[in-house]
């Protein structure tokens, strides 16, 4: 095997390697709701979006539609996730093809301070991946409790989250307020992508080549280095 060659299929394991399943991000947005200014849907409590399914168990979806000067506002629809009659929420997230990463979430209060109701808001919202084999990560997130409606601030938080919210089942976005039994959480541009997954058969195929291509080189060369001669 010449050092060319080698080399080249080191490049290609390597490239196999760590390119293989390499995940295009999509953000869900719920921006093809095309409904009136300040209006609402509601759409039952499971929605398949872009190959994701975002369900609240027992409680119900809302599709906010932007417009409303007492709601937090992007300009967008968003989506409302809400469970009457006890002071908490989930809000489940899961794939539909496969375990996936958590990029980022932007998430708001319902109603401006002052406005509204505002024990409809979650105080904060406990969010819970599961991990694939087991095992989860988690974090709490308290809201800034800022919003204004459509322009002045930026009602709308954006919460990245790190490498540890890959490879997941299920994200469940649990929002809480004590003493409230309309609790509501309210979530747009969920930005996940599929979990990046090798391809062992690929990668053991290249490996294997290159492993093999190595014991046929050490044959030729004979037992004392030197070059052995066919047919000898
Ligand atoms: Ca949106
Ligand atoms: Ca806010
Ligand atoms: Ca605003």
């Amino acid at each position: 095997m010449s050092l060319r060659m080698g080399s080249w299929l080191v490049v290609s394991a390597v490239y196999v390697l760590l390119g293989a399943g390499a995940a295009q991000a999509v953000s869900l947005t719920f921006d093809h709701y095309a409904l009136p200014p300040a209006s609402s849907i509601q759409i039952g409590n499971g929605l398949a979006l872009d190959g994701y399914l975002l369900d609240a168990p027992a409680g119900e979806l809302f599709i906010d539609a932007a417009g409303y000067p007492d709601r937090p506002d992007n300009g967008t629809p968003t989506l409302v996730a809400r469970r009457q009659g006890l002071d908490s929420v989930d809000l489940r997230l899961a794939s539909l093809t496969g375990n996936f990463d958590l990029l980022q979430v932007d998430l708001a209060e319902l109603f401006n301070p002052g406005a509204g109701n505002p024990l409809f808001t979650a105080l904060s919202i406990d969010v819970t991946g599961l991990l694939d084999g087991g095992g989860s990560v988690q974090r709490q997130i308290t809201l800034d409790g800022i919003s204004d409606g459509p322009g002045g601030v930026a009602d709308f938080e954006t919460f990245v989250f790190d490498a540890s919210w890959t490879n997941l089942t299920q994200v469940v976005f649990h929002g809480v307020r004590p003493g409230s039994t309309l609790p509501h959480i309210k979530i747009d541009n969920i930005e996940v992508q599929a979990a990046v997954v090798p391809e062992p058969s690929t990668a053991m195929l290249v490996l294997l080549g290159l492993m093999g291509l190595g014991a046929s080189r050490r044959d030729r060369m004979g037992v004392d280095g030197a070059p052995s001669r066919i047919g000898s």
